[in-house]
């Protein structure tokens, strides 16, 4: 009982500590006029492909900033780069979330590059990252269609807590027994403002609508300085 309490505890000054490193996080963005989002989904879910397919249009009129969180490599880094944008990796050597501090420590790498959006793919997990601020406006979830049409009921943390939702890999719709009124119900149940993407990053079918709203919620944050 004694040691439950006093992990509580732990966990509590934890998430703390992380969100006052999370408001300083986001006082710097304000001040730089970027937005930040905070991309997150299971392992596999399209996340790097996602980002590889939205670039190149955001790239038109955007100068964009991408952090890639991972546990070892920096495969993801590696693939983001070659688009040519500013692109700094950081491996949590084991950890399933990045925090608002590892956020901070490489916020000067992207300094004077006039970033207006800077993308944070997390490390693929659709549970921990939720309860961890990195100082971002706001969420994206990346939910691969065939992982299943209960997890947005399994795991609402995360669809309570994001803006929009991207339901990638819609080109597999037809090979799976998802089903997708049951799995937008559910999401719209949890949050029924969130916004919802239906895309293939495979054929590119939702992607312009996807990358449209973002281009958007840039210039929306961009307004309200
Ligand atoms: N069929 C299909 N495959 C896709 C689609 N999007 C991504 N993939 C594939 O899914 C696999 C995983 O994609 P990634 O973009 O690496 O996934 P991720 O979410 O970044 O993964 P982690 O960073 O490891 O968490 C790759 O083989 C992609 O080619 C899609 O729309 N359709
Ligand atoms: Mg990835």
């Amino acid at each position: 009982m004694e040691s439950n309490r006093r992990e509580i505890e732990v966990m509590a000054n934890l998430l703390s500590s992380n969100d006052m490193q999370a408001d300083v996080n986001r006082a710097y963005f304000r001040k730089n006029n970027c937005l930040a989002i905070n991309v997150i989904g299971s392992p596999g879910a399209g996340k790097t492909t996602l980002l590889e397919k939205t670039l190149p249009m955001l790239m038109l009129n955007r100068q964009v900033g991408v952090i890639e969180g991972d546990i070892f490599t920096s495969k993801d880094a590696d693939r983001i780069a070659a688009y040519r944008v500013p692109v700094i990796q950081i491996n949590t050597g084991g950890g399933c979330h990045l925090d608002s501090k590892m956020v901070h420590k490489v916020l000067p790498e992207f300094s004077e590059k006039g970033i207006d959006l800077l993308i944070i793919e997390n490390v693929g997990n659709l549970v921990c990252p939720a309860d961890f601020d990195l100082g971002e406006s706001f969420k994206v979830i990346v939910l691969s269609i065939v992982e299943g049409d209960d997890k947005p009921a399994k795991y609402p943390v995360i669809f309570r807590n994001a803006k929009a939702v991207v339901l990638n890999k819609m080109d597999l719709e037809a090979l799976t027994d998802v089903n997708m009124d049951n799995m937008k119900r559910d999401i719209r149940s949890i949050n029924p403002d969130i916004k919802i993407f239906e895309v293939s990053c495979r054929k590119g079918d939702g992607l312009g609508e996807w990358t449209n709203w973002l281009n958007q919620e840039v210039a929306n944050y961009q307004a309200t300085k």
